[in-house]
Parts: C-alpha cells; structure tokens; sequence
C-alpha cells in the first residue's frame, strides 16, 4: 500500500516563520521560497520573524508555538567553519526546536541547513537541489493537517 497523497490544504491555518539573520544571504533565498509555498498552499495567515542566529531559533519558536501559531516553520543556514563551533549550533538549533514541537503539540519545522560549503548552501536555497525553505512550508502544513485529523 503507498502513501497517502498529503493534504497541503493551508487555507485554515496561521503560520509563524522564524529566520536566522546569520548566513542571511542564504537565509533570505529561504525566506523567499517559504513565502512561495505560503501562497501556493493558500495560508490563511502567516508572520515572520528574524533572529540573530540558529541558535536563537528555538526560544523564539516557544514563545510562538504558545501564542497561537498553528505551526513555526524555523530556518536557518549552518556553514561548516574551522572550529567545531558550527556542530554545536546545528544540534542544540535542531534539539530545540524538537522540543518545542513535541512540548507544545504544535509543528515546528526545522528548515535549517547544515552545509559543508557555501555551494551547497547555495543549491539548496533556491539551486539545482531545489528550496528547504519552501519544503519547510509544506511540511508544516502537511502536519499540522495530520495533528487536526488525529
Ligand atoms: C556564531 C555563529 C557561527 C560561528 N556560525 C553560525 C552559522 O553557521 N549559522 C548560524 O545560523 N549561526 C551561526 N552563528 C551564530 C549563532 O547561531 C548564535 O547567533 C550566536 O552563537 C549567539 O548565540
């Protein structure tokens, strides 16, 4: 038996976007590719958020997830640099908004990248490997239509 086609029916939901500022020439081409997949799906209404960086993501998300969102679409771009500093904020970023989701019941989606180059970063911003940023929309729509139905 295959899958279920996903219901990416986003007409009744609201939908909070948090974007890190760091790596922001990246982040932004993911901003842009959720707010793609935010109209395309037809959400009933979203807001963004900046942050400084991913590993400010997930305080902010709480707060968000508590507030009413339906779901918080967390994006993010980590860049392997020389120090190990960047394997910290990728796991405590994804940690956390792990934990926000499941503290809350409330989709919280980690749209953040976790690249060994720019170039890569780059192809999966809106390149050849397409855009996390709107994958990340359609992931939350797609659960929170799950969470309803449950
Ligand atoms: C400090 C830092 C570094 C070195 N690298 C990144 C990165 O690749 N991506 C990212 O989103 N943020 C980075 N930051 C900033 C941290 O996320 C955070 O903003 C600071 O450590 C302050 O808490």
């Amino acid at each position: 038996m295959s899958a279920p086609a996903p219901n990416l029916d986003g007409s009744k939901m609201r939908i909070a976007i948090v974007a890190a500022r760091f790596n922001e020439h990246i982040t932004q081409r993911m901003l842009d590719g959720a707010l793609s997949a935010i109209e395309k799906h037809k959400v009933g209404a979203h807001e963004v958020f900046w942050v400084p960086g991913s590993f400010e993501l997930p305080v902010v998300a709480a707060k968000l997830a508590r507030r009413g969102y339906d779901a918080v679409v967390c994006l993010g771009c980590v860049i392997r640099h020389e120090t190990d500093h960047y394997l910290h904020i990728a796991t405590q970023a994804a940690a956390g908004i792990q934990r926000v989701a499941i503290d809350t019941w409330r989709p919280c989606v980690f749209g953040v990248l976790t690249c060994d180059t720019e170039e890569q970063a780059l192809e999966r911003s809106g390149g050849k490997q397409g855009n996390k940023g709107f994958d990340a929309v359609e992931t939350a729509i797609e659960t929170v239509n799950v969470m309803r139905s449950l």
